[in-house]
């Protein structure tokens, strides 16, 4: 099989071909793809006459040691396994290509972002921080968004995350935050969630985690998928021109779809129908075509103008606000090609903050200092030695000579007796590399003079931005906050780590602090217990924006439906006319329409027409979608009345701000709600968003369809009226 994207018409579609340069990397893989035969054979290519019984003394005898065949099969299937990333083990991958819009000369020599026309691959795998390989992917969490250029230059790869800011400031901290998250030791409980004690107690400890956490108990920490999910560089690196002018660089990725998340109860129900939800939609969507794409942008300081921010930018637990500086739109990614192999490919993936190419370099941000040195020393054991950038998915699409030579699994035949540098031996004449000026330049940057182990005391402040990002977010996002403090700290069963915690919250907000402390049967928060303790730093940057647009994720809309899911409840009976209309416009504006009824096979329509269910309302529970159509129908609604999964499906997708849009007596379904309407009536508007009631007949006329749309790109209406008392 070809590993080359496949060019069926709706791809074509959905991208502009990308040129060769984009293939290269997927010919080059294809090189060693490998596809079944019909003749099974050993490891040393021995063909095998039984695959079925093993060699035994005879026919009811003991097992040959002689079975070489066994011996080979059961030793390998013993080693299938590597050990999973320490961290983001959980995750899915995906390749693509990057284009610039415009070259940035101006600010890097990196060769891929000189030329608009050159395409360059990438490799991008999408992970979740806390949980282990077989994880649930909706917990909440911060994602992995990790992103492998194979430049004609060398592999540059820009690891970030889905939130610009982290948890420490120092590397020295990161295996402890890791314990402290991660399963607790004694029984290995939660898995991939914060929400027990000795997460907390870590946090509440270390104030400077608070603005991370801050991102994650919002909507961030529960991407509605990976397609719709901003990424960050979190750390200042920098641009290097040809001139050795240099810029500091803040790296953003922004969906082309917009910035959307799931509700935390979905959340949780997803975790049990769907663990793979995450990595299932973005595969899905990868194979029917619906390429995701995100913009490249980057924030560029001048060299010397960063302490004008007043922010200090190695500081990895602060941003720069874009109303600050301004994100500058260079290029764009385009995610076109599942994998062929999930192990080969992403599993064997080794992403390093340190694979830089020439015109880009490190800051000095004691976060991204202590990482250069852990990617390569934890994947020496994960990928089994030192070979692994030779590994098919690892490997540049450059040449790569060196001397390096020998380690475990060597790939590559290097001829000749030269393995050293100085030599004349290798070509006759001398070769000798010391201080060229081609090739990657570190920047100079210039040093302090006397070691430390003190932190910069702009460092100290741990609250100032955390309230940014408060005050930025719109009321119900604020709300959902608020649930997401008091369900992570319900689960902390020592009381004194929830106070320490809500006595921290103060110093961002104190109404988010009395909020989260109303629940949870501690005493009211006391900033001037926190100001108190160890470790506490009770300075302020003086902000120079007290709110940012860009931190909310109602400023990202993206104002589109594309593969959003629309469920069509229907059973014997349906009034399909109205319903294939809406559908077919829904379709057009590029969701995914799927129907849904009580079991396989055909309904009815009430015109005697045979319809095909696509699921029922066990396997695919209003969760699994984004916006719910009821057509009309007497008998079909009177049928979906009597069903405890339809009501449910109905109850539960309003709890969870989805559109809704009942056509006819349709409406019935939503009756325990408490609105109702006169049969035939005009189109409505329910007093509450997203609820759509209309007469079939307004169909036709397109009117439905234009409201329904514009709802469902809303993506969710979280002030729905009453939706606390939804018993769903
Ligand atoms: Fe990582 N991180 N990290 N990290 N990280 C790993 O690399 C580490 C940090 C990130 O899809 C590990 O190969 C240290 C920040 C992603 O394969 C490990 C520190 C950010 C991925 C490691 C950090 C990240 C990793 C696990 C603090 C966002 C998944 C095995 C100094 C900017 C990459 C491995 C993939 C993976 C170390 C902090 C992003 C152990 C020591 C900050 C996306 O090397």
């Amino acid at each position: 099989m070809s590993l080359l994207p496949k060019r069926n018409a709706s791809n074509v579609r959905s991208t502009v071909a990308p040129s060769l340069s984009a293939y290269e990397k997927v010919a080059q893989l294809e090189t060693f793809a490998v596809s079944g035969s019909s003749v099974l054979t050993s490891n040393q290519g021995v063909q095998l006459a039984d695959n079925h019984n093993s060699l035994k003394a005879s026919d009811n005898g003991p097992t040959l040691v002689e079975d070489f065949i066994l011996r080979e099969k059961i030793t390998h299937f013993g080693h299938e396994r590597i050990p999973e990333r320490v961290v983001n083990a959980r995750g899915c991958g995906a390749h693509g290509f990057f284009k610039l819009y415009t070259s940035m000369v101006q600010y890097t020599s990196a060769a891929f972002l000189q030329n608009p026309d050159v395409e360059t691959p990438v490799f991008v795998r999408f992970s979740g921080a806390a949980g282990s390989q077989g994880s649930a992917d909706t917990v909440r969490d911060v994602r992995g968004f990790a992103v492998k250029f194979y430049t004609q230059e060398g592999n540059y790869d820009l690891v970030g995350n889905s939130m610009p800011v982290f948890y420490v400031q120092d590397a020295i901290k990161f295996p402890d935050l890791i314990h402290a998250l991660k399963p607790e030791p004694h029984h290995e409980m939660p898995q991939a969630s914060s929400a027990h004690d000795t997460f907390w107690d870590f946090a509440s400890l270390v104030p400077e985690a608070t603005h991370m956490l801050m991102w994650t108990m919002s909507d961030r920490g529960l991407p509605r998928s990976f397609r719709m999910m901003e990424g960050f560089g979190v750390h200042a690196f920098r641009f290097i021109n040809a001139r050795n002018d240099a810029f500091f660089v803040k790296f953003h990725w922004k969906p082309k779809l917009g910035v959307h998340a799931l509700d935390w109860d979905e959340a949780q129900k997803i975790a049990g129908k769907d663990p793979d939800f995450l990595r299932r939609d973005l595969w899905e969507c990868i194979e029917a075509g619906n390429f995701p794409e995100w913009e490249l942008g980057v924030q560029i300081i001048d060299a010397g103008q960063e302490d004008d921010l007043g922010i200090d930018i190695l500081d990895p637990t602060k941003l720069i606000p874009e109303s600050q500086v301004p994100v500058q739109i260079i290029g764009r990614m385009v995610l076109n090609r599942n994998v062929e192999n999930f192990f080969s490919e992403t599993e064997q993936v080794a992403f390093h903050p340190g694979n830089l190419v020439k015109g880009i370099d490190f800051s000095n941000d004691p976060l991204l200092q202590g990482r250069l040195f852990s990617y390569t020393d934890s994947q020496l054991t994960r990928l089994g030695g030192a070979n692994f950038h030779e590994i098919p998915i690892n490997r540049s699409v450059c040449p790569i000579h060196n001397y390096q030579r020998g380690g475990l699994h060597r790939q590559s035949i290097n001829k000749g007796r030269v393995a050293y540098e100085p030599n004349t031996l290798a070509n006759g004449v001398e070769l000798r590399l010391d201080g060229a000026a081609t090739g990657f330049q570190s920047h100079p940057n210039p040093l302090g003079a006397s070691k430390s182990r003190r932190r910069q005391p702009s460092f100290d402040d741990h609250f100032s931005q955390a309230t940014l990002f408060w005050n930025s977010q719109s009321v119900s996002e604020k709300d959902h906050i608020v649930a997401a403090f008091r369900f992570e700290l319900s689960r902390v069963e020592v009381p004194d780590i929830r106070q320490r915690m809500v006595d921290n919250l103060a110093h961002v907000d104190l109404k988010l602090a009395v909020r989260v402390a109303s629940t949870l049967g501690i005493n009211a928060p006391d900033p001037k217990a926190a100001a108190g303790r160890i470790g506490f730093r009770d300075y302020r940057i003086a902000m120079k924006v007290s709110e940012d647009a860009a931190l909310s994720m109602a400023t990202h809309n993206g104002n589109n439906i594309k593969t959003r899911k629309i469920a069509v409840l229907v059973a014997d009976g349906v009034d399909a006319p109205a319903m294939r209309r809406l559908v077919l416009d829904m379709t057009a504006a590029g969701a995914i329409c799927k129907l849904i009824g009580s079991q396989l096979g055909n309904v009815c329509t009430v015109t005697g027409k045979q319809l095909a269910i696509d699921h029922t309302f066990a396997t695919m529970p209003s969760v699994m979608f984004d916006a719910v159509l009821i057509p009309g129908g007497e008998e079909s609604t009177a049928a979906l009345c009597h069903l405890g999964e339809a009501v449910h499906f109905v109850l539960e997708a309003y709890k969870h701000g989805k559109t809704i849009c009942a056509l006819n007596e349709g409406h019935q379904l939503l009756v325990t709600l408490g609105f109702s309407i006169e049969k035939n009536s005009e189109l409505i508007n329910v007093p509450t968003p997203g609820v759509i009631f209309a007469d079939a007949r307004k169909v036709l006329d397109g009117q439905v369809s234009e409201h329904f749309q514009a709802a469902i790109a809303l993506h969710r209406h979280w002030d729905r009226l009453n939706s606390d008392a939804v018993p769903a």
